[in-house]
């Protein structure tokens, strides 16, 4: 299948562990902010090259990025059609629907990537829109990655990532059928004053270390019965980035999902990054 397309390619074959590299944030926070810091990442082909060279399990990206991709690269990377954007001129939490099931198969991916935002005033309509969208990626045999990022009315910057709110969000996307789960990783911050009773009455084994708190996420997507990565974020030292990496792994997080860490710094530089991550991975707990 195509899940086991994504988890048996690259250096992290067969071990249930996945490093992705993501690159729509040229949609989501503008060209300049992303790739002007390694402008050499401006070229749709550099993250194909990127993603093949350090060995990772696959390469998500918007139908531009792939189809620029498509005619050089395919069949060399598992690709993630991420088909639902936003982008920082909008003042409103949603996204558009820019690429289907149709331009998946066509460009040869092995999955459909999907951001919903629960808490937004759009949240029902970005999960009936995945409905569809995974029900035809599913019948058509692709996998479904659902980025499950909190925002909206309810919510401020603390919340977004607070534990409790990252543990719903990831069991909604689990809900919503997602083979692969993408949140942030959690803070310890609880949010929810309806949430905060019962995290007293059953405290967060090891709430303090970040290992603790993915537990927790994981164990939010059916008891670990799902596969979930944690994002990376804006720029971190090489080192923050490997002991997020040792985090995840220690939490039983299934991998990491590298855009900015990785594309921003210059080739060799993410490449050292990115095996660093991976050995990580590789190792026993
Ligand atoms: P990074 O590793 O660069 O954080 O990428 C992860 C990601 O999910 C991207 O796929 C996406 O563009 C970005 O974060 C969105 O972040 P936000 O919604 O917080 O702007």
């Amino acid at each position: 299948t195509n899940i086991a397309r994504i988890l048996n390619s690259g250096k992290l074959a067969g071990t249930g562990k996945m490093v992705i590299l993501p690159v729509d944030q040229g949609f989501e926070h503008g060209p300049a902010r992303s790739f002007a810091p390694n402008p050499a990442a401006y070229d749709p082909r550099y993250h194909f090259e990127l993603a093949i060279e350090a060995g990772l399990n696959a390469y998500a990206a918007p139908l531009g990025m792939i189809e620029a991709g498509a005619a050089s690269f395919a069949g060399t990377v598992p690709t993630i059609l991420k088909v639902n954007s936003s982008n920082s001129l909008s003042t409103t939490k949603d996204q558009a629907v820019t690429g289907t099931v149709a331009d998946a198969l066509r460009l040869g991916c092995s999955a459909i990537g999907f951001t919903i935002y629960p808490g937004s005033e759009y949240q029902f309509e970005m999960m009936e829109e995945l409905r569809e969208l995974a029900e035809e990626a599913k019948a058509a045999g692709l996998a479904v990655v659902v980025w499950s990022y909190p925002r909206g009315p309810m919510l401020d910057k603390v919340g977004e990532t607070a534990l409790d709110i990252c543990a719903y969000a990831a069991h909604m996307a689990a809900l919503t059928g997602a083979h692969i789960i993408k949140v942030k990783p959690p803070t310890e911050a609880i949010s929810l004053d309806a949430a905060k009773k019962t995290y007293e009455k059953f405290p967060v084994p090891d709430i303090a270390t970040l290992a603790g708190r993915i537990r927790h996420v994981v164990q939010a997507c059916f008891g670990g019965r799902r596969l979930v990565v944690f994002s990376g974020g804006e720029a971190g030292t090489h080192d923050a980035m490997v002991e997020m990496a040792r985090g995840i792994h220690a939490g039983g997080g299934n991998g990491s999902i590298v855009g900015r860490n990785s594309f921003q710094r210059s080739k060799p530089e993410a490449l050292k990054l990115l095996s660093a991550i991976i050995d990580v991975y590789k190792s026993p707990l």
